[in-house]
């Protein structure tokens, strides 16, 4: 597979990306699209993802954009090593945990609405860390009792193996960690986001390995 990654390091929807293709073990040429310099908003890649946003996964001519539709993809084309458990059962309670995170709390902290509140809403950085900070407490906290429920060995978010949870958790820990959001609340967050990050697909799609971080 050729396969072409739109992404910015400092993105936490492309790094989620990023972790599925190493654990996949699968090449790709990164394509970065710098957002503070917009180039995400540029004509030519609107033409490639009219939602002009990043990340976006080019595969022999398609492309496609969110990053959960790329890391669904991924899975349906290199099935092993899995990231969903076996049982359907399994398989929903990881994917109600990821869209916790990818539905329900990145896109009320993402770029474009931190500028929409500061800029048009006319809120102050206290005013922006504030929402910042109340949503993410909003989603951590139900996701603790979530992943202290079903984690197995306290390293994983779902049993004890890698799942699409725990390939979203890490990029949000990030993120929380960057706006001096307070997790001390989530020890079995931090403990599962400790255990992972010194694992090497976590680790070499970090945005500071990137070759376009600044
Ligand atoms: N739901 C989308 C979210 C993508 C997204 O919001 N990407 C951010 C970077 S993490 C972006 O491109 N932001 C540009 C902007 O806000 O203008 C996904 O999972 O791919």
């Amino acid at each position: 597979m050729a396969l072409q990654l739109y992404t910015y390091f400092r993105s936490s929807a492309a790094f989620r990306t990023r972790i599925a293709l190493n654990y996949k073990g699968l090449d790709y040429e990164p394509i970065s699209v710098h957002l503070r310099r917009k180039e995400h908003r540029a004509h030519a890649y609107r033409q490639l993802n009219p939602q002009a946003l990043v990340p976006a996964l080019g595969d022999d001519g398609f492309v496609i954009p969110q990053s959960l539709a790329i890391i669904e993809y991924l899975e349906e084309v290199k099935p092993e090593p899995a990231l969903l458990p076996r049982s359907p059962q399994e398989r929903a309670i990881v994917r109600a945990m990821t869209q916790l995170i990818a539905s329900e709390m990145h896109p009320l902290c993402n770029l474009r609405i931190l500028i929409y509140l500061k800029d048009e809403l006319g809120q102050d950085e206290a005013g922006v860390n504030a929402w910042y900070r109340h949503w993410i407490a909003e989603g951590f906290g139900s996701l603790e009792t979530m992943v202290e429920r079903n984690s197995a060995d306290g390293e994983h978010c779902f049993g004890g193996s890698i799942t699409f949870a725990d390939v979203c958790l890490v990029p949000q820990m990030l993120n929380a960690r960057r706006f001096d959001c307070d997790l001390e609340p989530y020890p079995t967050l931090r403990q599962v986001d400790a255990a992972l990050s010194s694992h090497e697909a976590f680790a070499a799609a970090q945005p500071s390995r990137q070759p376009d971080a600044e």
